[in-house]
């Protein structure tokens, strides 16, 4: 079939299906021939349902969990558990499905025992109760939230047959709400050579990271809130730090203490953990943006197309650095491009969704998509997103994902 094929049903944009995104209007009704196609019968028809609930909770029939990373053998509360990406659409990661990652499980804390201490190189120290954070002025923005260690199986010599959301689901996209950091600076006034902020979680951890000073001027915030709800333990209740468009690993959960000094701490997360060894053999440290990437969350990995026809390409792009400006969308392994339909807010550091049509005929395909951000980063190949480690790194891997489908439909992860 030819690239330029050209009749009213489908207006070809790529090499192997990729349709224009009018070609999709038409694509997917199922036909009423064969009759008024309800179940007269069925219960809820009949019968009335369920009452109301104090909290609500998923329809049974959606099959919503997080995939579990089983923890440290010495410790299982040091676990993770991905957001199941391809069970999901839009840019919010409901709050019962975004990702986790503790390094000593969950403390529960009573938010009237819990204080937030601001001291080192500043002229006053201060001491914030979660009451006294409530007064402050807030904020709103969505925010992608993704640990360094995501798609870290896709460094892996061998491909692993998994889903979106296993290989990728160390990402999260949320409104997060909290009093930006900049006006607690401000009110402790900091010293002339406060450039950097050592942020200290009250789990039993001891997590520790040191943050560059204009991070924290310029965007991160105290969040107490999450998609509109205080934030779940999980995330960090009662209060944790947000640095928009950095590795997780910063965002310090339940939040105690913020130092100010003129050196890193070069704590145990930032030396032994959360470096990258480059090919040289040089660790280069600090390095907290995560960097331009994409994946397609529909259709993909375990998945299996159970008819021939048009369906929706549609996955996530994200850039620490700055909004996304495009996403290519491939079916042909790279071959050629076309440009999917974005749908965000355009703004930095949050989770963009894009969607293009692909007519599927049956015919062995290989989907990829790159995301270009506002500032020119181009998402890299595998091949070249590896080239800038030594083996054995995966934080900050961010190489294109590449689907499979085969004629029989089994969409699976692999490597061209
Ligand atoms: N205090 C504390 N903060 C922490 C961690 C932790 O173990 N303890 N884990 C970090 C890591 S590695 C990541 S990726 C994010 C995960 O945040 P989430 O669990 O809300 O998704 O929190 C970070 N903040
Ligand atoms: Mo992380």
């Amino acid at each position: 079939m030819s690239n330029k094929s050209n009749n009213n049903e489908t207006q070809h944009a790529a090499g192997n299906g990729l349709l224009h995104r009018r070609s999709l209007l038409k694509a997917s009704a199922l036909g009423l021939a064969g009759g008024f196609l309800l179940p007269a019968k069925a219960d809820w028809r009949s019968v009335p349902g369920a009452p109301q609930s104090t909290y609500g909770s998923p329809s049974k029939f959606a099959d919503l969990r997080r995939e579990q990373t089983i923890g440290h053998p010495f410790g299982p509360a040091a676990g993770s558990s991905s957001t199941p990406l391809q069970s999901l659409n839009g840019t919010i990661t409901p709050n019962s499905l975004h990702f986790e990652r503790h390094h000593a499980g969950i403390p529960n804390i009573d938010p009237a025992k819990h204080f937030l201490t601001l001291y080192g190189d500043v002229k006053t120290s201060l001491r914030f109760s979660y009451e006294s954070l409530l007064a402050y002025p807030m904020e709103s923005h969505k925010y992608f939230l993704e640990c360094s260690g995501n798609s870290y199986r896709n460094t892996f010599p061998t491909a692993q047959n998994l889903t979106a959301g296993s290989l990728n689901g160390l990402i999260s996209g949320a409104e997060w709400t909290g009093v930006p950091l900049h006006y607690l600076l401000d009110e402790a006034g900091l010293e002339k050579d406060a450039n950097w902020i050592i942020a200290e979680g009250a789990d039993a951890s001891g997590h520790t990271r040191s943050i560059p000073l204009h991070r924290m001027l310029d965007g991160a915030m105290v969040a107490l809130f999450q998609n509109g709800e205080p934030l779940r333990p999980a995330q960090g209740y009662p209060m944790r730090l947000f640095v928009p468009g950095c590795e997780g690993n910063i965002s310090v959960k339940w939040l105690s203490a913020l130092k100010a000094q003129k050196t890193p701490a070069y704590s145990r997360e930032e030396t032994s953990k959360y470096t990258d060894l480059l090919k040289d053999g040089t660790a280069e440290m600090f390095s907290l943006e995560m960097e331009v990437k994409s994946v397609i969350t529909s259709p993909s990995g375990t998945m299996q197309l159970n008819r021939k026809g048009v369906y929706e390409i549609s996955g996530m792009a994200w850039s620490g650095a700055s909004a996304i400006r495009t996403v290519e969308v491939s079916a042909d392994g790279g071959k050629s491009w076309a440009t999917a339909l974005l749908q965000s807010d355009n703004q930095p550091n949050a989770l963009t969704r894009f969607r293009i049509p692909w007519q599927w005929t049956g015919q062995p395909s290989v989907l990829q998509s790159r995301a270009i951000d506002q500032k020119g980063n181009v998402q890299p190949t595998r091949d070249v997103a590896l080239q800038r480690y030594s083996a054995g790194s995966f934080y900050h891997y961010n190489g294109i994902q590449s689907w499979q489908v085969s004629s029989d439909g089994m969409v699976k992860n692999v490597y061209v």
